[in-house]
């Protein structure tokens, strides 16, 4: 599918900022560095439309993007990375704060997607916020990012194996590489079927 258009429409740190509720949302989160602005990036066909962060976590703003494709429009939201080392609780307790209030009251949202690097073991973080959105039913599916850095066998292998960490079956994970270009057309399908 083609996308026409894509564009930053803005961004915000607290509800109050946040823009009117419009066309269906897509919500991006995962662990800073995980690889979220390479894959948004290559979804929407734009080599730089999200930042490639070189310091990751310094930010708490959700991030609202424009896509238009032939079938309609919809909004990608990227939120704020979570899991950086050096962050103080209270940012973390922050980060929770607006991040929450987004996932649990968005009435447009239609589909989270939680990255997860395919190199790395799930951790507690992304097993919470999973049994978070499955208690507030917000339908939910992994990326796991970076599929290019492992061989095709190891690559396999570890999809079976993180997808036993999450206790998932495979049509809720979605391999991918921004780098390659791996897996796009199965999220965007992916995608399609919550607008
Ligand atoms: N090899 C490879 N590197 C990637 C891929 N996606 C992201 N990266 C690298 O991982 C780092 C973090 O990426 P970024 O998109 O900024 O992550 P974010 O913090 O989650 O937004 C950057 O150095 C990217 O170039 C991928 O699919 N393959
Ligand atoms: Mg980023």
């Amino acid at each position: 599918m083609k996308i026409r258009a894509a564009e930053h429409m803005g961004a915000a740190v607290a509800v109050s900022g946040f823009p009117a509720p419009g066309a269906p949302e897509i919500a991006f989160l995962g662990r800073s560095n995980v690889g979220k602005s390479s894959l948004l990036n290559r979804l929407v066909q734009r080599k730089a439309l999200a930042r490639i962060s070189s310091t990751p976590g310094k930010t708490r703003l959700l991030h609202w993007y424009r896509v238009t494709r032939e079938d309609g429009e919809l909004w990608l939201v990227d939120l704020p990375g979570y899991g950086y080392a050096k962050v103080a609780r209270e940012e973390r307790r922050k980060w929770q704060g607006v991040v929450e209030s987004y996932l649990g009251a968005r009435e447009t949202l239609r589909l989270a997607v939680l990255l997860q690097d395919l190199r790395r073991d799930v951790s507690d973080d992304e097993t919470l916020l999973l049994e978070w959105l499955d208690a507030r039913g917000v339908p939910a599916l992994v990326a796991f990012t970076k599929c290019d850095k492992l061989k095709p066998m190891r690559r396999a292998a570890r999809v079976r194996e993180l997808r036993g960490q999450l206790c998932l079956p495979a049509a809720r994970v979605v391999p991918t590489s921004a780098e390659k270009g791996l897996g796009i057309a199965e999220l965007w399908e992916a995608i399609a079927a919550h607008l």
